[in-house]
């Protein structure tokens, strides 16, 4: 036999003609063989024999270049496409009244009030994206548990308005309210951008903030499948559609989570990115091809992706090019490129594009006007082409797929405005792009009647408006629709709560492992129990509820396809089909839009989960605050659970670790409740009432809570309960009150969270000073402050009021004597926030800048919010109000071993 290397050297020795005949020969023998396999077997068997190649190939050490990236052409060829479902002449004219509607609802608003804003060109990019959607494919309420959950593309939303004005659901006056929230007069609030917030009946999702719609839909189709795999919820065919635009895929958030949704194999999945080339200043990838980037950045996170580049114009060019010199040149172009021919049209596409003899050939005969309508013959436009995508996108199983479809951005606004740079920033059209625009769309608006930008309703019985309602019956009825049909649940009371009430009996325990007890006995409550999601980025050994983990397991839809290293512990690493934990890995992003998945079920399934989601409290309100803020807008309820908190409480972890500062960050947040319990009863109160507003009574808020990992023995709750219990939830009740004989002179100390530990020291050496301290528990700064505001305002507002508003703190600490010093973990702003609405002045103690590692000892004594600070400050306030002599403060500082040149600590 031959061996190897004969065969090379016989090779070796022909000429160079020779081998490259041979060359042709092998692959035109291939290529027909290949041929005759998918004419007789089909599409799947070449695909096996060109892997099963591979796999040979690789074995021999041949490594195959990995491609990520297709040709420049659309991923379903042309005789591929299904016929179309719709009529396309009718949905060609209701794109563009959608589009017209959209000039005119952005344009008079900024007429009557300059600088309102408002987009224009995104909707012009996306309509027929959005009208392929609409009459053919997204299922409203009618379908039930099959009803698709749509993300609009937030600065397209005078398109779905001008829709929703066809459809007759918004009148004229509805329009003229666009972006005029607060403006008195007929017509419905009309937000800027989706706010379920604000328009709670229409808007479900907030995506205006980029890239917070891409990983809230990721993790809204994982957790429909989660309550499927749970049998929380029956299974369906419903999708979730997230509408996308190509700059936005800039975002880490966008990017970031679409592994999940590949190993997670949603293919109840679709992303549709409006790719127009452009963001807000312009190109996205003006030298290179940003369709292409994105096509390996989903290919390579195993996504299935179906690009719709081109329009129906360039078949007839494509089936000519039969040398591939079409498919050469559009490797070649670049966005920047691209973007030319859609503003310049016919004349720079033939000279430019067309540049070589054979290109040249191609469009023999071709006229400009042929030439105009390459030039915005993009596949974005095309509803068959994007139909196609679409149906494929259905039917394909086992990973999500993204739909890249290729657009001009201001499609149909003129030239000032069509595929400009200026196009995002462009409000008004000017008089000649009015004409320009109103002709190229086909609206009946005279000369004369265009200054005014009309709104345009072809009227109820028109053919249009008949063809989209019958079309939308079809499919479920009129979306966007933010529908909830709400169950109240029986939560539980204060006797499911009672050993929490007791205290730990001396046992020293941490508020995290009381929160932990009381989780592990809320998800085995008869009712309640199902519907908690408990929620952990890999940390919830960190916070010991490894036994969590093995109790109710971890949510996998592949169930566990290994034994567990631990196995026959009791807290083993459980994953189940049917596991009720999510176990988010290190993704707080991620956790974070399970949170509001998990939190918002009730409105879009009626199914009330209850999300408990636990992290590092660093790495929370600051890490994801902007979707704690998209949270808030879109009505999510649940608790978050900032573990680990306090500067000096997390003792060992450091400046990056170490939170002082939550409570800060938790301010701006209006329906997000903030509390800093102390005590495992502080915490059981917050809880029970958190379950009853948000679960029993309905309200749309939702809690942020930090748990502290220090251990002391958990007191019982202050007798009258009542009282103590109204105090934790409105801010702060009277903990204890000194006892003192004969008192020198009287303070009233401010503890929050473990702090209140050294407040209680601190009462103690007061005394010794003949200071009696009492002390109180602040559980709310933030409750405390928007109280108090509220009442400043009303008094400022009523000015003749016989009974003037009382802040609670100060009803509070009406009739304490003595000055009023706080303390906590957090920053001193907070007790500063209410200075002002109290008879006396508050000595503010906290912990500014940045944490060290050290005990926690010496992390108070650092932070100065230790039980010697907390005396000093005590003793100086005294001095302040004149109950005690400067030199008793100076000897108490030398006392205490106090340096007071020390440099402060926000400055080290
Ligand atoms: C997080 C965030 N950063 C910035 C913006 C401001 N912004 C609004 S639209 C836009 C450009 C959007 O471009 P693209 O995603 O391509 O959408 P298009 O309008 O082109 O469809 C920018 C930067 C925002 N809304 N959100
Ligand atoms: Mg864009």
């Amino acid at each position: 036999m031959i061996t190897d290397t004969e065969l090379l050297e016989a090779r070796a020795r022909l000429s160079a003609e020779e081998q490259i005949a041979l060359e042709d020969l092998e692959t035109k023998e291939w290529i027909e063989s290949l041929e005759y396999v998918l004419r007789s077997a089909g599409r799947d068997r070449v695909v096996a024999l060109v892997e099963a190649l591979e796999r040979y190939a690789y074995k021999h050490g041949v490594m195959v270049p990995y491609k990520l990236r297709t040709p420049y052409i659309n991923t379903i060829p042309a005789d591929h496409e299904p016929p179309y479902p719709g009529d396309l002449e009718l949905e060609r004219r209701i794109a563009n009244i959608l589009r017209w509607n959209v000039i005119a609802i952005v344009q008079q608003a900024n007429k009557k009030a300059e600088g309102i804003g408002g987009h224009i060109s995104t909707y012009a990019s996306i309509a027929e994206l959005m009208e392929v959607g609409f009459n053919h494919f997204f299922r409203g309420h009618g379908a039930g548990m099959d009803r698709d959950l749509v993300f609009y593309q937030g600065h397209m939303s005078p398109g779905v308005y001008a829709r929703s004005f066809l459809e007759g659901r918004f009148s004229e006056d509805d329009l003229a309210k666009f972006r005029r929230d607060l403006t008195p007069g007929p017509g419905r609030v009309v937000t800027s951008y989706p706010h379920p917030w604000l328009m709670p009946d229409y808007w479900e999702f907030p995506t205006v903030s980029m890239g917070l719609g891409p990983i809230q839909a990721i993790y809204q189709a994982r957790f429909m499948r989660y309550l499927e795999d749970r049998g929380l919820k029956p299974r369906s065919s419903a999708k979730v559609w997230a509408f996308l635009g190509d700059g936005e895929q800039d975002e880490v958030e966008t990017l970031g989570a679409l592994r999940v949704a590949a190993t997670e194999e949603l293919d109840n999945l679709i992303f549709v990115i409006n790719a127009n080339l452009q963001r807000l200043d312009g190109p996205v990838r003006g030298n290179s091809k940003v369709i292409q980037e994105l096509e390996s950045v989903y290919r390579g996170n195993g996504w299935n992706v179906i690009k719709v580049v081109w329009g129906s114009a360039w078949d007839e060019l494509l089936a000519k090019d039969t040398e591939g010199v079409l498919l050469e040149r559009f490797e070649q172009l670049v966005d920047g490129e691209s973007q030319r021919y859609a503003a310049y049209g016919a004349k720079e596409l033939r000279e430019k594009f067309f540049n070589t003899p054979a290109l040249k050939k191609l469009i023999e005969g071709y006229t400009d006007e042929d030439l105009e309508t390459l030039t915005l013959s993009r596949g974005g436009h095309d509803v068959k082409k994007v139909y196609a995508a679409y149906k494929a996108a259905l039917e394909h199983r086992g990973s999500p797929t993204v739909i890249i479809a290729r657009s001009v951005k201001g499609y149909g606004l003129g030239p000032s405005a069509q595929a400009k740079n200026i196009a995002h920033q462009v409000k008004k059209l000017t008089p000649e792009d009015l004409r320009e625009a109103r002709d190229f769309l086909g609206i009946p608006v005279s000369d004369e009647d265009l200054e005014k930008t009309p709104f345009y309703h072809p009227g109820p019985d028109s053919p249009e408006v008949r063809y989209m309602l019958e079309r939308r019956a079809a499919l479920g009825g009129l979306i966007p629709a933010r529908k909830v049909s709400f169950t109240p649940l029986n939560t539980p009371d204060a006797s499911f709560f009672e050993e929490f009430y007791q205290g730990s009996g001396g046992r020293e325990i941490s508020t995290t492992m009381a929160f932990v007890r009381m989780l592990t006995k809320l998800v085995r409550h008869p009712e309640v129990g199902k519907y908690v999601v408990p929620i952990v980025p890999d940390e919830a050994r960190t916070f010991g509820m490894e036994g969590v983990i093995s109790s109710v397991g971890i949510y996998s839809p592949k169930g566990q396809l290994y034994e567990p290293v631990d196995a026959g512990t009791v807290t083993v690493y459980r994953e189940s089909k049917t596991g009720q934990l999510l176990q988010e890995g290190i993704n707080e992003a991620g956790a974070m839009a399970s949170f509001i998945a998990a939190g918002t079920a009730y409105a879009h399934y009626g199914i009330p989960t209850i999300p408990f989601y636990i992290y590092y409290s660093m790495f929370g309100l600051q890490r994801v605050g902007d979707l704690v803020w998209a949270a808030g807008d879109q009505r999510t309820k649940g608790f978050l659970l900032g573990a680990t908190a306090g500067r000096t409480t997390l003792n060992g972890e450091g400046l990056q670790h170490e939170d002082g500062h939550s409570h800060v960050l938790a301010l701006p947040v209006p329906n997000m409740p903030a509390y800093d319990p102390a005590f495992a009863y502080e915490l059981a109160v917050i809880l029970e009432e958190g379950l009853r507003r948000m679960y029993k009574e309905g309200e749309d808020i939702f809690y942020y809570i930090p748990l502290m990992n220090e251990n002391y023995p958990q007191p019982p709750m202050p007798e009258p309960r009542a009282a103590t219990r109204e105090g934790i939830l409105r801010g702060i009740y009277r903990f204890q009150e000194s006892s003192l004989k004969k008192p020198k002179a009287r303070v009233q100390l401010l503890g929050s969270g473990t702090i209140l530990n050294e407040v209680i020291e601190a009462a103690k050496l007061l005394e010794g000073y003949g200071v009696a301290a009492d002390v109180w528990s602040v559980t709310s700064y933030k409750a405390l402050y928007y109280d108090a505001i509220e009442a400043a305002r009303y008094n400022r507002l009523h000015p003749t009021a016989k009974q003037p508003k009382k802040a609670y703190i100060a009803q509070a600490l009406e009739g304490s004597e003595g000055p009023i010093i706080a303390a906590s973990d957090y920053m001193k702003a907070l007790p500063e926030l209410l200075s002002g609405h109290l008879d006396r002045p508050i000595h503010s103690l906290g912990t500014d800048g940045f944490g060290r590692s050290d005990t926690r000892q010496a992390l108070r004594d650092f932070f100065e919010v230790d039980r010697n600070h907390i005396s000093v400050a005590a003793l100086y306030m005294l001095k302040q109000t004149g109950k005690l002599e400067a030199k008793v403060v100076a000897e108490a500082i030398k006392q205490l071993g106090i340096d007071p040149e020390r440099e402060a600590p926000h400055k080290r």
